[in-house]
């Protein structure tokens, strides 16, 4: 069945540079304001990764925590903490980032080549966030790089149960250099493979860089949902840089209603997810 668009921003993401895209949120100021607008124009979950006073990825507990509690007092949005982190960070600090008690968090479901990197996800580890976010009632958002990815879910609820709340939802990352290719054709396949994982499955889609806008009319017209932000493009069109994330909300939610699947909001949205 068809519901309304759950749309996520994801504000900041630990690859970019401020000095190259000086748009990018980096500090708990701009953070809570693109927060604040991304609400408004119809976004009901924030996927965070945070910086340092350098504008530098971070994982500093402190900071964690202080960005949960602002953004919970200052919007709505259901708060989904990255512990994907940098390609950098180690294990502990990322199953750490769980301390800061988000309402959920993301759990990659492999290592993926990353450009010229690797993001790591040993089966162990992905293994302990689970369980970790089990026991503690965070809901995951279990990340998809590439389809082999979806195998590793299913292998995971198999032996380990099913997530806090007891609804799955995956987001197919696409178009990662070394990842699945953010392609209709793709986002089908990965659609066919959530047969395989319980019944009432949900998805949501991101494209990297240039495959964003594919990926989002995909996505969209097979009943998926949609996540967007500067984490993932910051090029709106060819030669023209993104000015804000409210931009790239804005044409998604302009998407979701023109296909008739308008945004979901946040209680719709906690309702979807099981939180
Ligand atoms: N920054 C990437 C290495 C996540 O947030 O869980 C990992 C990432 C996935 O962004
Ligand atoms: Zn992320």
């Amino acid at each position: 069945m068809t519901t309304g668009t759950l749309i996520t921003v994801a504000p900041t993401g630990a690859e970019s540079a401020k000095t190259e895209v000086p748009a990018l949120p980096v500090t708990l100021d701009e953070l809570l304001l693109t927060a604040k607008e991304c609400e408004a124009l119809g976004a009901s979950v924030i996927h965070v990764h945070i910086r340092d006073d350098a504008a530098r990825p971070t994982l500093d507990q402190g900071r964690l925590r202080a960005t949960v509690a602002a953004l919970r007092e200052g919007t709505d949005l259901i708060v989904q903490l990255s512990t994907g982190g940098a390609v950098t960070d180690p294990e502990a600090d990322r199953l750490a980032v769980l301390d800061a008690a988000p309402d959920m968090a993301s759990c990659t479901m492999g290592t993926v080549n990353f450009g010229d990197e690797v993001f790591l996800n040993r089966w162990e580890f992905i293994v302990d966030l689970h369980t970790r976010m089990q026991e503690r009632g965070i809901v995951p958002e279990y990340e998809i790089f590439d389809l082999g990815h979806l195998s590793a879910l299913q292998r995971l609820l198999g032996k380990y149960g099913l997530p806090h709340g007891g609804h799955v939802h995956v987001d197919f990352v696409m178009g990662v250099p070394g990842g699945m290719p953010g392609t209709t054709a793709t986002l089908v396949a990965a659609q066919q493979m959530l047969r395989d994982l319980p019944e009432g499955t949900t998805f949501s889609a991101t494209g990297i860089g240039r495959t964003s806008l594919p990926v989002l009319l995909a996505a969209l017209s097979a009943g998926g949902h949609l996540r967007v932000g500067m984490e993932d493009t910051v090029t709106y069109a060819k030669g023209r840089p993104v000015e804000s994330n409210m931009q790239l909300v804005a044409r998604a939610v302009g998407f979701a209603q023109l296909a008739q699947r308008p945004p979901l909001n946040t209680a719709e949205a906690r309702a979807l997810l099981g939180l």
